[in-house]
């Protein structure tokens, strides 16, 4: 079987990977199930410079194929706060009670309309051969009024998808897979693997 390790530290979102990649007969390995412990500076300033410093990071010191998922959440009413910043938006060790209650204090009085906002999601996948991809996706929505749901992660509890009434933390893990930026970003990244594969 073919094995991959996936560059991330962060549980909410190897669950998503891992239910996404499900068909894929991959072993997947998470960077500490790969024994990887590294302190990874992000200091690109894309989704697409992170994803990538991620990737190449953890490929040099496996010598695996390795996938990285670098996202955020950009709100049109504050110029894309926090994007490239989510996770450390009002600290890395703040609670997302207290960032997701921030950003709706933040936009205290703003209309619908103008609550716009997108999470986005860019994988990288670093080859053993030197060789980078990456593949890009958003799913588009609002900036709630409160807090509602208890699945996904982050910052799921106050972006609302106009089509399913509701916040995507009270989606199923399923129907957020099926919609999100982060299951449309790696069904592009299956093809690409898919392709060199196929060489
Ligand atoms: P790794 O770098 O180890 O993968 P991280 O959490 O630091 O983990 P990022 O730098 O990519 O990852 O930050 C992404 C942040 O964006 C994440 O911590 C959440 O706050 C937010 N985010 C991304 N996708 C999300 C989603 O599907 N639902 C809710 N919040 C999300």
């Amino acid at each position: 079987m073919r094995k991959l390790v996936f560059a991330t530290g962060n549980q909410g979102k190897m669950k998503e990977i891992r239910e996404i990649l499900a068909d894929m007969a991959l072993e997947i390995l998470s960077m500490k199930e790969a024994g990887v412990n590294l302190d990874i500076q992000e200091d690109g300033t894309t989704f697409e410079e992170n994803a990538v410093i991620k990737a190449k990071a953890v490929q040099e010191a496996t010598g695996e194929l390795t996938l990285a998922d670098d996202s955020g959440l950009e709100i049109d009413y504050l110029n894309g706060e926090p994007g490239v910043y989510s996770a450390r938006y009002l600290g890395e060790d703040t609670s997302y009670r207290i960032k997701n209650a921030n950003l709706i204090q933040r936009l205290e009085g703003v209309p619908m309309e103008q609550r716009t906002a997108r999470f986005v999601c860019v994988i990288a996948a670093a080859f053993p051969d030197g060789r980078v991809e990456t593949a890009r996706a958003t799913i588009e929505g609002v900036i709630g009024y409160e807090e509602r749901g208890e699945n996904g992660f982050g910052y799921d509890p106050i972006f609302y998808v106009p089509e399913f009434h509701c916040s995507t933390a009270e989606l199923s893990p399923e129907q957020k897979n099926a919609v999100s930026h982060r299951g449309k970003a790696l069904r592009q990244m299956k093809e690409i693997l898919r392709e060199a594969w196929s060489k």
